[in-house]
């Protein structure tokens, strides 16, 4: 693809995803394995490294246990862990074996995993939690649950590396506007183009480390940082969770050069009375929901890091990107990355994108791409868009109902439904409170029984084994009817006041 006009390029620099490896993820690593097999790839500590050999190696041994437990190409398996060494030798063994990855969030509950599972259908999950297996074995009992640590006989020596590009490397579960998530399949190709034009624009090198603290089991941890880390053939510090003061240690003890954050990391970071230490880095990350201008002019005062802002999704992983050489724009997220056309259509403008980043379909559902996908090939994001003066993409609201807190999706009707569930609850409407910290903080509005008092406690307790916790509302108001239109349609720009029952 020739895209050698791309403002992302340095000069002399080509996009060609399929440079290295055959245009494969596992052939772009491959070719670090034994390129650079001394050089570190992961850092756990002061004493506790992991070489490109070593991830060879332990991966190598992975893939046979799971070769030898019954898994084969194209089977899917559920990944489900906080990040962990185990974790990543788990995640590189099963692409470089052909199976497919379905990483799901931790945070989700019985029937959230449960409709994961009832949809991809996996041979096995792995997954730190033995309740959480437990569910999952209630959903579908032939499916093998495996700590990450892969408790197995060893295996035989299987072909490695050998997927072909069209071939499905991950599964990534996101909703559209019926709240029930479907798989977004994703191509070793796609991921593959995604990272070599983050690569190419981010000027990511051998030299580079990452202080990785995103959970690996979304586009923003895993395909960007995982995955770009992986490819560039540099390092990532990878840090279990997101504390302010393991990333700026990350720094000083481990020479951190890059660091990727959700906007509530960035709220967080510039709280801390240590946030100047960020100034070291080379480049910081904002994606996965809109960076304030606000936050982003501060942050500029406290470090000197002007926060690149890019904007992708599930389906497509990278799209657009402020450039590291040039004006970083706040409130934009900047331009199309190297392979990316992009297009706004309609009025409002909804964001249309094509590239070889861009997944080929949902799992399993031929009505759900009839809809996502334009005659001629561009897939529609959901997202509404415009240009700024100079070019650079503005984000300008949702064409579906989507909220975003702390970097995760939140679908109202799917906390409607949960909460409507409740016999103490009549109706419910959920929205969005712009918050500093969360970015949509989720807020309820409930019509309850007899008008009904009830408890946030309360409220929180119904919906435990419902929904994962962050999709619960934190600002609750009890009111005594919804607002509706003349053909009782909600109208949900006009809910407000009601009693509050609970407010952050
Ligand atoms: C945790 N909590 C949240 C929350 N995360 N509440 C609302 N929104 C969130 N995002 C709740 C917990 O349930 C808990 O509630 C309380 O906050 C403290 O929990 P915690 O585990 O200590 O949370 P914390 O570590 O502080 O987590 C905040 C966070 C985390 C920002 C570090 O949410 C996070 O890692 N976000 C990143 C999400 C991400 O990776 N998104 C990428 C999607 S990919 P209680 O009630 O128990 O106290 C994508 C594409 C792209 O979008 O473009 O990148
Ligand atoms: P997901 O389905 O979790 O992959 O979320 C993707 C969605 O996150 C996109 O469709 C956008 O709505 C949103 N998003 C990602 N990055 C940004 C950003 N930088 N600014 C605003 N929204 C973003």
């Amino acid at each position: 693809m020739a895209t050698g006009e791309n403002p992302h390029l340095a000069r002399g620099h080509r996009f060609d995803p399929s440079a290295r490896g055959g245009g494969t993820l596992v052939g772009s690593w491959a070719a670090g394995w034994t390129e650079y097999p001394e050089r570190t790839c992961l850092v756990l500590g002061p004493e506790h490294t992991l070489s490109y050999g070593d991830l060879e190696a332990a991966s190598r041994r992975a893939a046979g246990k799971l070769r030898a437990a019954g898994l084969d190409r194209g089977d899917r398996v559920i990944l489900s862990a906080a990040s962990s060494v185990h974790l990543v030798v788990a995640h590189v063994a099963c692409l470089r074996a052909g199976l497919v990855v379905v990483p799901t969030n931790t945070a989700y509950r019985a029937t959230e995993l449960q409709h994961v599972v009832g949809d991809a259908k996996p041979r096995a999950a792995i997954i730190d939690d033995p309740e959480r297996a437990e569910w999952i074995r209630g959903a579908d009992e032939r499916v093998l649950t495996l700590s990450p640590d892969l408790p197995l006989p060893d295996g035989p020596e299987i072909e490695l590396d050998g997927a072909a590009p069209n071939d499905p490397a991950l599964i990534g579960y996101t909703s559209g506007t019926t709240g029930q998530p479907k798989g977004a399949v994703l191509s070793q190709h796609n991921l593959a183009s995604s990272i070599e034009a983050l690569r190419l624009a981010w000027r990511w090198t051998s030299d580079d480390r990452l202080a990785l603290s995103l959970p690996l089991f979304h586009m923003h941890g895993l395909g960007v940082g995982l995955h770009g880390t992986l490819h560039a053939g540099a390092s990532a510090i990878l840090l279990p969770r997101f504390e302010p003061d393991a990333v700026f240690d990350a720094i000083s003890a481990h020479g951190a050069t890059l660091f990727f954050g959700v906007p509530t990391m960035y709220h967080r970071l510039a709280e801390s009375p240590r946030v100047g230490e960020l100034s070291a880095l080379r480049l910081c990350v904002s994606g996965s929901a809109p960076l304030p201008a606000e936050l982003h002019t501060r942050f500029e005062e406290l470090t000197d890091q002007k926060i690149l802002e890019r904007y992708g999704m599930t389906e497509t992983a990278m799209l657009v990107s402020n450039p590291v050489d040039g004006q970083r724009r706040p409130g934009t997220v900047g331009l199309p990355l190297p392979g990316v056309e992009m297009r706004l259509r309609g009025d409002p403008a909804e964001i249309e994108v094509r590239g070889p980043n861009i997944f080929a379909g949902y799992w399993e559902r031929p009505d759900a791409n009839s809809e996502a996908f334009t005659a001629d090939g561009f897939f529609r994001t959901g997202d509404l868009g415009a240009l700024d003066e100079e070019g650079y993409l503005v984000i300008s609201g949702r064409a579906r109902e989507l909220l975003i807190s702390g970097g995760y999706n939140v679908y109202p009707r799917e906390v409607e439904e949960a909460l409507a569930e409740d016999p103490r609850i009549l109706e419910a409407a959920v929205v969005g409170t712009p918050s500093p910290e969360w970015g949509d903080a989720i807020t309820a509005y409930l019509v309850t029984a007899n008008e009904e008092e009830i408890s946030p406690e309360a409220v929180r307790k119904f919906l435990a084994s419902r929904l994962a916790p962050y999709k619960h509302p934190r600002i609750l108001f009890r009111v005594d009817a919804l607002p509706r239109n003349a053909l009782g349609k909600l109208q949900k720009h006009r809910l407000q006041g009601g009693r509050v029952l609970e407010k952050e």
